[in-house]
């Protein structure tokens, strides 16, 4: 399959017939509902006593807030062999099989790769997402599923959590103000979540996320034909941003600037509105990794086979499942095995 039906498959498949204009009611997740009541909650979650932190806690701020930050949660020598893993498949990058997209102008016709057909100098350069690094590298796997992310995730979705895709990035994306489950759609759109995990420390220099406090209430953008954005919408990512820009700073919400530390993990709503500050000094790297993540029930296929029971891995409580496309490469990156 070429890499042009790849995302054309990727995409269109999973979403609905007919675009809504907002999350159906009955299928969000609980804490999302008018009646959620995270103390009767907590009661029956079983797992909450394995967790090193306050569940309760974490949830009522995710609630009010759409985000939660654990603090050190993820063991430094983890992101160390996993940066070494991306070191790996970029100095030897014609050995391997691994998207990556690029988002620049001269790219634009069509800006998934290979990383093979990519020049080491653009892979180490700005506007470079490494897609789902994840399915070769065992690392990447772990950090992923690591135990603090998938204990919140049961918990909000009370169900397994699974995640669905991976981005690597080494410098600020510096991508418009959005929310997420206009792009990244499950067969229930509102069971979306993202971890977003320091691989280093954060400079405000570097190009740092930003996010709206409590801004996953915001009322939906229409792009036209409904929530989700496609070929067949009238507007575009740039009214996006300024629509949700303007709505936050209408409502007085607080805009944050995420300066944590190597090892901290943000995990944020299906609606929080997010996106990436301009780089102010082009020298300072900001190596991240941003995995998305569904429920059982909201994902049951990978992306690109419908309808195929998919090559389940668990993990810690939580799934992913292999590529498909790249059966072969998974797991081959190992020396995330010793952890
Ligand atoms: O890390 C960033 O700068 C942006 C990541 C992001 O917005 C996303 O993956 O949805």
């Amino acid at each position: 399959m070429s890499l042009i039906s790849y995302t054309k498959k990727i995409i269109k498949p999973l979403l609905p017939k007919k675009y809504p204009k907002e999350f159906d009611y009955p299928t969000l997740p609980w804490i999302d509902k008018d009646e959620a009541n995270i103390d009767s909650f907590l009661q029956s979650f079983k797992q909450k006593d394995s967790l090193p932190y306050d569940l309760g806690e974490k949830l009522k701020f995710w609630q009010k807030n759409g985000y939660v930050i654990f603090e050190n949660a993820i063991p430094h020598d983890l992101i160390d062999v996993y940066l070494s893993d991306v070191e790996e498949l970029i100095n030897n990058h014609k050995r391997y099989e691994v998207l990556v997209r690029l988002d620049k102008p001269e790219f634009s016709d069509n800006p998934i790769r290979q990383v093979k057909d990519v020049s080491v100098d653009i892979l180490r350069g700005k506007s470079v997402k490494i897609m789902d690094f994840h399915n070769p590298s065992v690392a990447g796997k772990k950090l992923m599923l690591h135990p603090t992310i998938v204990g919140f995730l049961a918990a909000v979705f009370d169900e397994k959590p699974i995640a669905m895709q991976s981005l690597t990035f080494l410098y600020g994306s510096q991508q418009d103000t959005h929310q997420d489950f206009a792009y990244v759609v499950s067969q229930v759109p509102s069971h979306l979540a993202a971890s977003w995990i320091a691989l280093e420390d954060v400079h405000e220099n570097s190009g740092p996320l930003y996010y709206y406090e409590g801004s996953h209430k915001v009322r939906k953008f229409d792009f036209g034909n409904g929530i989700f954005f496609n070929k067949e919408s009238s507007k575009n990512p740039v009214d996006f941003g300024n629509y949700l820009d303007r709505a936050c700073e209408n409502l007085g919400l607080k805009k944050k600037t995420l300066l944590i530390n190597k090892g901290d993990v943000l995990i944020w709503h299906a609606s929080l509105v997010h996106g990436g500050e301009d780089i102010k000094n082009p020298e300072l790297t900001r190596k991240s990794y941003v995995s998305h993540y569904s429920s059982g029930q909201a994902y049951k296929f990978h992306r690109t086979r419908l309808g195929e029971e998919p090559v389940r891995q668990e993990m810690n409580g939580g799934e992913v499942f292999a590529d498909p496309l790249f059966l072969q490469n998974e797991n081959t990156f190992k020396a995330g095995e010793k952890f």
